[in-house]
This record gives C-alpha cells, sequence and structure tokens, in this order.
C-alpha cells in the first residue's frame, strides 16, 4: 500500500470513528451530552493549535461538562480541502480556514493573500484584521458556502526561505516556489518572475529536500515547526503579507446551538481574538530564536529596504487585477471594504 492509499484508508477508518461515535472514552468515564469537532490545518504547538485548544479548554469549563470539543490537527482528517470539505458536510463543526488554500471555493477571500495590502504595521493590520464590519462584509461569501465566519486573524509575517539571497524581483528568476493551493498565488509570485508551484503543507518538507522547489513561504513558526529551515539557506523577511487564517463554523450547527451554547461559542470567540495575537507574536518570536540555535549557518536576512520592497509593491499591483478578474464585482467590492477598513484605522490612530 502505497502513501496516498494509506492516507486515504486512515481518512476513511477516521470518518467511521467520527460517524458512529467511536471513541477512545474509557467505559466508567460520563460521557458528555455532546461532541464538538474543531479541525486544525496545523500540527500540535502550532498557532492554530493553541486557538483550538484554548477553544477547548473555555468551551468545555463554560459548559460544565456539556460539550466536550476534540481537536483534530494537520494531517489527521487530510489537507486543508478535505477539512474544508468536513467542515461543509457538517461532520466537523469548527474548523480553521486559511484563505491560501480556502480561495478555490471562496474566491473573494483571495484578498486576504494580495501582497501590500495591507501596511507593514502588525497593530494596524491586525486592528483591520478583527474589525467587526469587514468580518461581517466577509461572512456573506462564507455563508453562502454553508460556513459562519468567526474570525479572521494574522498568525505572523510571511517569510521566504531559499536557497539564495533575494532582495529584487530578478533574484526571484526561475525560482520555483512553493505556494499553497489558492490559483492568486500563482499570479502573486509569478508577477515577481518566479515559477510558483501549488503544494499541500504536507509535501513542502520533502518537495524541498528533493530539490522539486528551490524555496517555500511561512511564517516563521510554521518555518520551525515544519523543519523547513533545515533544507534552505535563506530566510527573507519582505513583510509584503502576513499570513492569514479564518476559524469558521459550519452555518447549520451553528444555527442548531441552543441560545445559551451559541453566546458562548461568541463570547468565546471574542476571548480569542486578543488572545491569538499574543500567541503569534510569542511563537514568531520564540521559534526565530530556536531556528538561530539549531542552524548558525541559516541566513536571516531581516528586512528589505524600503526602495527594495517598492519594487516588489509595484510588481504586485498587476495581480489585484487578477483578483479582480477572478472575481468581478464583488472582488471590487471586497478590496474596497479593505481599504475603508485599514483608512477607518488610520484616522482613529
Ligand atoms: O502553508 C500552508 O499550507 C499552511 N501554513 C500555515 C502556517 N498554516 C496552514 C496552512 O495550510
Amino acid at each position: 500500500m502505497n502513501t496516498l492509499q494509506r492516507s486515504k484508508l486512515c481518512l476513511i477508518v477516521l470518518l467511521a470513528a467520527l460517524f458512529t461515535g467511536v471513541g477512545c472514552r474509557n467505559s466508567h468515564e460520563a460521557a458528555p451530552s455532546v461532541i464538538w469537532r474543531f479541525a486544525i490545518e496545523e500540527t500540535p504547538g502550532s498557532v492554530q493549535d493553541a486557538y483550538a485548544q484554548k477553544f477547548k479548554e473555555l468551551i468545555e469549563s463554560r459548559t460544565k461538562g456539556e460539550v466536550e470539543v476534540t481537536v483534530y490537527p494537520y494531517g489527521t482528517l487530510g489537507t486543508s480541502d478535505h477539512v474544508t470539505e468536513l467542515l461543509a458536510m457538517g461532520t466537523v463543526q469548527f474548523a480553521m480556514a486559511s484563505p491560501g488554500h480556502l480561495g478555490k471555493l471562496i474566491p473573494e477571500v483571495q484578498a486576504l493573500l494580495l501582497h501590500f495590502l495591507l501596511t507593514d504595521d502588525e497593530t494596524i493590520n491586525n486592528r483591520a484584521l478583527n474589525d467587526p464590519e469587514l468580518r461581517e462584509f466577509m461572512n456573506q461569501f462564507y455563508e453562502a458556502k454553508g460556513f459562519e465566519l468567526l474570525s479572521i486573524y494574522s498568525e505572523g509575517w510571511m517569510v521566504w526561505t531559499t536557497r539564495k539571497p533575494i532582495r529584487s524581483p530578478e533574484d526571484f528568476e526561475g525560482v520555483k516556489i512553493r505556494v499553497m493551493t489558492s490559483p492568486l498565488l500563482l499570479a502573486a509570485y509569478a508577477a515577481y518572475g518566479a515559477s510558483p508551484t501549488p503544494l499541500p503543507y504536507g509535501e513542502v518538507y520533502s518537495a524541498l529536500q528533493l530539490n522539486m522547489i528551490d524555496a517555500q513561504v511561512n511564517p516563521v513558526f510554521a518555518i520551525e515547526e515544519m523543519s523547513f529551515y533545515e533544507v534552505v539557506d535563506y530566510m527573507i523577511f519582505a513583510k509584503h503579507a502576513p499570513f492569514v487564517s479564518t476559524a469558521v463554523a459550519n452555518k447549520e450547527f451553528m444555527e442548531s446551538l441552543t441560545a445559551e451554547h451559541r453566546l458562548i461559542v461568541l463570547e468565546t470567540i471574542e476571548e480569542l481574538r486578543p488572545y491569538i495575537l499574543d500567541i503569534q507574536l510569542q511563537f514568531n518570536r520564540e521559534r526565530l530564536d530556536r531556528i538561530r540555535e539549531r542552524k548558525p549557518t541559516l541566513k536571516i536576512i531581516s528586512e528589505l529596504t524600503p526602495e527594495e520592497r517598492s519594487v516588489f509593491r509595484a510588481r504586485s499591483l498587476e495581480v489585484r487585477q487578477t483578483y479582480i478578474d477572478m472575481t468581478g464585482e464583488s472582488g471590487k467590492q471586497t478590496l474596497a471594504a479593505i481599504d475603508a477598513t485599514l483608512e477607518r484605522i488610520a484616522q482613529n490612530n
């Protein structure tokens, strides 16, 4: 049996367990009346895992044992695309759905992938991403697919990990860079002259190791937890975009909740907004130190000059038209909503 067949078999066994409610509980333990399933796109110890574990802790204590939350880390239910399918079916009730993959299903969310759309100031970006009006606007696209958008948040700056220094689009010429699977990302890196290759998260390390790709892009904590730094020579902070994720629930499930449980979920999500920002800052800081310790030969370009960034920015602007071509009027409205949010936040500063 090859790896793909084995992973499919595991998925079928797991799904059977989910549907039949077979679990690992001891027979003498009192079962909670309900189990809520939360699938994440990252491994234990990640930013998404911290979010889901805190959600579990708060929900279980606030529902006083009526609800148990089970967290499914990356791989246990397949790729990000599998997780999104399971959420749409209601097999899992909560999931992380990053625009980097979700863009295939909801093209409008790809606005959150556009380079240089947000600012180079993390505080302003985080306020914009957490803005309730923007979230409500984006929710219409999620609702149309049977989801409820609970949270939009940043997991930290995207960082290029490569075999050569990159300070200009010319340096990207011919570089095979792995991107997530949303189609807009192909245009984003083609605009710099690179050769983007979409791959699931779990295949990136071996693709780098086998020289099938030359580079990838992810926040620092992910570069550490997935060991990508082992198989590259450079880390480059261009501050072109943060890694944005969204926490999502199945809409029908949310509508089926009692008023009390719905309130508990919404209050918990509110509490998680500042929590996850602190966590991502902490994880990205600590894990950069860890990478430095483990691989002192890794060259870190911790920033590009304003002139270097402006060359990338200029190249990235053509991709906004690609986004509008993919999404039409709703995409134009999405860009306008993000711009208006950023402007409002800048004025209130
Ligand atoms: O690169 C990816 O595919 C993944 N990166 C992160 C940091 N989270 C989930 C996503 O699937």
